[in-house]
C-alpha cells in the first residue's frame, strides 16, 4: 500500500492531474532561500552568488557567524550590515510566493512552512494563519539581555538608517526575531510538525535541506503522499520514493509551468502583478536617515547615498569592500577580526538550529534526526 503509485506520472503533467483531483486536498510546502533569489535576495550556499560565499569575504571567522548568537553579542556589525540589505519592504515577492497564495486561493494551502526570513510570504498575501516561519523573522524583536519587546517602527528606523540598536532599558542589544544558530526553534514550528504527516501532497522549494531539524520534515510526510523537489540540485533523500517527483530547474519556472497544465497561469499572473510596489523603502530609508539626523546629529558621510539603495546583498558587500579597501585601514573588518576567536575556520558549527528541549522532548526526535 505505502508503495502505491498516485500519480500517472512523476513529472509536471501528472502532478498537475492529481492537484486538480479530489484525491490532492491539502498540500504542504516547505520552503527555502531559494524561492526568493529571483527577487534578489541571495541564498546561503550557491556558489559565488551566495551570501555565505560574499560574507566570507568580510573576514568573518566562519560565514555562519553572522547568525549566530555568541558571535552577535560580540559583534553585531556584520549582522546588522546584512539586515540593512534584507530588511522587508526592499523586495517584491516572487511568482513562487503568489503561486503559494494561489494554493490558498483554491483551498488547497494546508501550512506554508517556510525557512525564510525575508516576510515575502506575507507580501503576497499570503493568509497569515498558513504561513509558519520556522526559522523568525525580521516582523518583531526583543534585546536579549533583559527580552523587552522594542517598537517596530524605531527598529526600522535604526536598521534603515545603519545604527545598531540598543534596548531602551538596560542597553543591551537588540535583535530581530530570526533564530540564531544556537537559538530555539518558534512554538509555532513545534506545534506545526505534525502538520508534515497531513499532507496529500509536500512540494518542497529552493532549499539545500541542511539546517535542521526544518530539513528532516520531508521524511514525516506519509509514504503514499507525494513529495516534490523543485530545486536548482537534487538534495534530500527526495527521488527515492515511488510518489516524489524531482522538478530541477527555477522555481519561478516550474510553478509557471505547474500552473500552466493547471491552466491556473492567468490567475498566477494577476496575483503576481499584484504584488508590483513602488519603491517606498527608498523613502522610508531617507525619513529613517533624516530622522536619525534630526536626533543625533549624524555626520554628512554616515548617511546613505543612493548608490547604497539599489542592487543586492553581494552589491553591497562589494561595495562595502572596494570602500573600506580604499582607506586603507578596513574599521569594520578590523572589528570583526578582533571579536572572531582566534582559531580560524576551526570553530564551524553543524547547521542544527534547537527545538525547546523541556516541552519537546516527549513530542519530536532530537534536533537533526527528525
Ligand atoms: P540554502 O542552503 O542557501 O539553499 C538554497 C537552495 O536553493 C540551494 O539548493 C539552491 O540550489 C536553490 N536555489 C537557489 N536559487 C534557486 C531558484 N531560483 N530556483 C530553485 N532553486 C534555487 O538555503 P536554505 O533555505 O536551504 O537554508 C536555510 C537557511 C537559509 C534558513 O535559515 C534561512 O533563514 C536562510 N536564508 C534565508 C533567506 C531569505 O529569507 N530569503 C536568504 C538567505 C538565507
Amino acid at each position: 500500500m505505502a508503495n502505491k503509485k498516485v500519480l500517472k506520472s512523476q513529472d509536471i503533467s501528472g502532478l498537475a492531474e492529481y492537484i486538480a483531483s479530489e484525491k490532492c486536498k491539502n498540500v504542504v510546502l516547505m520552503l527555502g532561500a531559494g524561492v526568493s533569489t529571483s527577487a534578489g535576495i541571495p541564498d546561503f550556499r550557491s556558489p559565488e552568488t551566495g551570501l555565505y560565499a560574499n560574507l566570507a569575504r568580510l573576514k568573518l571567522p566562519y560565514p555562519e557567524a553572522v547568525f549566530e548568537i555568541n558571535f552577535f553579542r560580540k559583534n553585531p556589525e556584520p549582522f546588522y550590515t546584512l539586515a540593512h540589505e534584507l530588511y522587508p519592504g526592499k523586495f517584491r515577492p516572487t511568482l513562487t510566493h503568489s503561486f503559494i497564495r494561489l494554493l490558498a486561493e483554491h483551498s488547497l494551502l494546508h501550512t506554508c512552512l517556510t525557512q525564510n526570513i525575508d516576510c515575502l510570504e506575507r507580501q503576497a498575501k499570503v493568509p497569515a494563519d498558513k504561513i509558519i516561519e520556522a526559522h523568525g523573522s525580521f516582523a518583531s524583536q526583543h534585546c536579549i539581555d533583559c527580552g523587552r519587546t522594542y517598537d517596530d517602527a524605531t527598529m526600522k528606523r535604526k536598521v534603515l538608517a545603519k545604527e545598531i540598536p540598543k534596548c531602551e532599558k538596560c542597553k543591551g542589544l537588540v535583535k530581530p526575531d530570526i533564530v540564531f544558530f544556537g537559538e530555539s526553534l518558534p512554538d509555532e514550528f513545534i506545534r506545526a510538525i505534525p502538520n508534515v504527516a497531513k499532507a496529500d501532497l509536500l512540494i518542497i522549494m529552493g532549499t539545500s535541506l541542511t539546517v535542521h531539524p526544518f530539513a528532516g520534515l520531508a521524511e514525516r510526510a506519509d509514504r503514499a503522499c507525494p513529495r516534490v523537489l523543485i530545486n536548482l540540485d537534487l538534495v534530500g533523500s527526495i527521488g527515492k520514493r515511488p510518489n516524489d517527483v524531482v522538478l530541477l530547474g527555477k522555481c519561478d519556472e516550474m510553478v509557471q509551468a505547474l500552473c500552466n497544465a493547471l491552466g491556473w497561469e492567468e490567475e498566477l499572473l494577476e496575483l503576481w502583478a499584484q504584488t508590483e510596489m513602488k519603491a517606498h523603502w527608498e523613502a522610508d530609508e531617507a525619513d529613517a536617515e533624516d530622522a536619525e539626523g534630526e536626533e543625533d546629529e549624524e555626520p554628512e558621510e554616515e548617511k546613505s547615498t543612493a548608490e547604497d539603495l539599489v542592487g543586492v546583498i553581494t552589491d553591497a558587500i562589494d561595495r562595502k569592500l572596494n570602500l573600506e579597501e580604499s582607506k586603507g585601514e578596513n574599521e569594520d573588518v578590523a572589528s570583526v577580526t578582533a571579536a572572531a576567536p582566534a582559531k580560524e575556520g576551526a570553530d564551524k558549527k553543524e547547521d542544527v538550529l534547537t527545538i525547546p528541549v523541556k516541552e519537546e522532548a516527549e513530542r519530536v526526535d532530537p534536533p537533526g534526526k527528525l
